[in-house]
């Protein structure tokens, strides 16, 4: 039996204010996809098949290098974070698995697996962090980890990979997600291709103790922590890896990686093509790695990367990308940006399962470009709402995910038991 935190009565008594008026919006939703020819009952078991992995580091109040300002009823340990990650999976139908990221998550394995089988929650990719210096560790990563000219350094740092993979395997993930900080900061400070070359041998050995049945993504971003140059900084670079790796190498896509402007959706694309694809990081930017919540500044552009994702999916039924959030949660109640976010992905989703794509093919093969590109607005301008409610409704969720939360008082009840954690400097953890 599933245990569910927030109680059903709770669920119930909110969703009975709400059921009706979703039923008639359903409907007519219903009737407006059938002219279009679309039947909605087959976009809702889509978009009820989705789900997107919650980030364990996103249930903590984030923060910015200048500062933390901690919520109430901050997990104090994985297991709340587990416990936080089991009510946004009950009211949203929406998230199956949670990413660990170790050292911050790390626990007895087994304890990690019984604690997540309570809820029925499964593990999606291990994270490596062997950007920042875990307590008691011999080498310092000040100057780089897997590509530090420092052969002990690299090793520390392959070893802390392989780590990830044995904890991971004993909970039931399969795949690692490796993001470094490497980099420099100032121009001559290292030899790009010395410190490319150390990369790609450390990840070759990390690759060796792969599983076969394992991936392994790797996640390119443009900067930050290193500010003049940064050993996977691009789609170019991760493609590199990728093919060097091997057939269970994969390249990971986070939303915010990228310098402003660029075409992601044109990204996912090329990686597609060429088999490359591995996943997600999703969340939404302004300037840079903002970490804002998916969807929330240009939710055209997540829609944008789904209608690449489906278009791929139509051509492909084995095509299955890990879908992960990875953000970060300053001014609000972690628990509920998740929840809205992970609604928002799984909105583009099903957006993108609107697209007429003959008739886009058709236009595009014509030279139509208005006609191909009021497809991809008559989808996006579609308010699925009714579909993923509904969808939601019938797992046993919410129809208001945020007000049944708030209704459930949840946060004021950890609240009580969790103790209250100073603010402070910066920091994601
Ligand atoms: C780096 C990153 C990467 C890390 C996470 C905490 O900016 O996106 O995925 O593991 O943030
Ligand atoms: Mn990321
Ligand atoms: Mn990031």
């Amino acid at each position: 039996m599933t245990e569910q935190i927030i109680e059903q009565s709770v669920v119930e008594a909110e969703n009975a204010k709400r059921e009706a008026d979703l039923r008639r919006d359903y409907e007519t939703l219903g009737e407006r996809l059938d002219r279009r020819g679309i039947a909605i009952d087959a976009i809702k078991a889509k978009v009820a098949d989705f789900s997107v992995a919650v980030p364990s580091w996103g249930v903590g109040t984030g923060g910015t290098r200048f500062a933390k300002f901690p919520g109430k009823g901050e997990p104090r340990d994985i297991f709340d974070k587990i416990e936080d990650c089991a009510v946004i999976a009950q009211l949203t139908q929406a998230t199956r698995t949670i990413s660990l990221h170790i050292p911050w998550d790390k626990a007895d394995p087994n304890r990690l697996k019984q604690a997540a089988s309570r809820f029925n929650l499964g593990f999606d990719a291990m994270n490596s962090n062997t950007f920042s210096d875990a307590k008691g560790q011999m080498q310092s990563y000040k100057f780089g980890s897997l590509s530090a000219y420092d052969k002990a350094t690299r090793d520390q740092a392959i070893e802390h990979n392989l780590e990830c993979i044995e904890i991971g395997k004993t909970i039931g993930s399969k795949a690692l997600t490796i993001w470094i900080g490497d980099g420099s900061n100032f121009p001559g400070q290292v030899n790009f291709a010395d410190q490319f070359a150390n990369y790609l041998d450390s990840a070759r050995a990390i690759y060796a103790a792969l599983p076969d049945d394992w991936r392994v993504y790797t996640e390119h971003k443009m900067y930050e922590p290193a500010f003049y140059s940064t050993v996977v900084q691009d789609w170019g670079t991760n493609y590199i890896i990728a093919k060097e790796l091997g057939d269970k190498a994969f390249c990971l896509v986070d939303l915010g990686h990228h310098a402003p402007n660029v075409n992601i959706e044109m990204i996912v694309s090329r990686l597609a093509q060429f088999g490359k694809l591995g996943g997600f990081h999703f969340n939404d930017s302004k300037y840079g790695d903002d970490d804002l919540d998916a969807g929330s500044v240009d939710p055209y552009r997540l829609f944008l990367v789904f209608n690449e994702l489906v278009d791929i999916e139509t051509r492909d039924a084995e095509f299955r990308p890990a879908h992960m959030l990875d953000q970060s949660h300053n001014v609000t109640d972690p628990i509920e940006s998740l929840m809205l976010s992970a609604s928002d992905v799984q909105r583009s989703y099903a957006q993108a399962l609107l697209v007429d794509r003959k008739a886009l093919k058709a236009a595009q093969v014509a030279n139509d470009a208005l006609t191909a590109t009021q497809q991809l607005r008559h989808a996006f301008r579609t308010d699925v709402e009714p579909i993923l409610a509904m969808a939601r409704l019938e797992q046993g969720g919410a129809i208001d995910p945020l007000a049944t939360y708030r209704a459930s008082g949840y946060r004021a009840k950890v609240a009580d038991i969790r103790p209250e954690v100073e603010g402070g400097s910066g920091g994601i953890v």
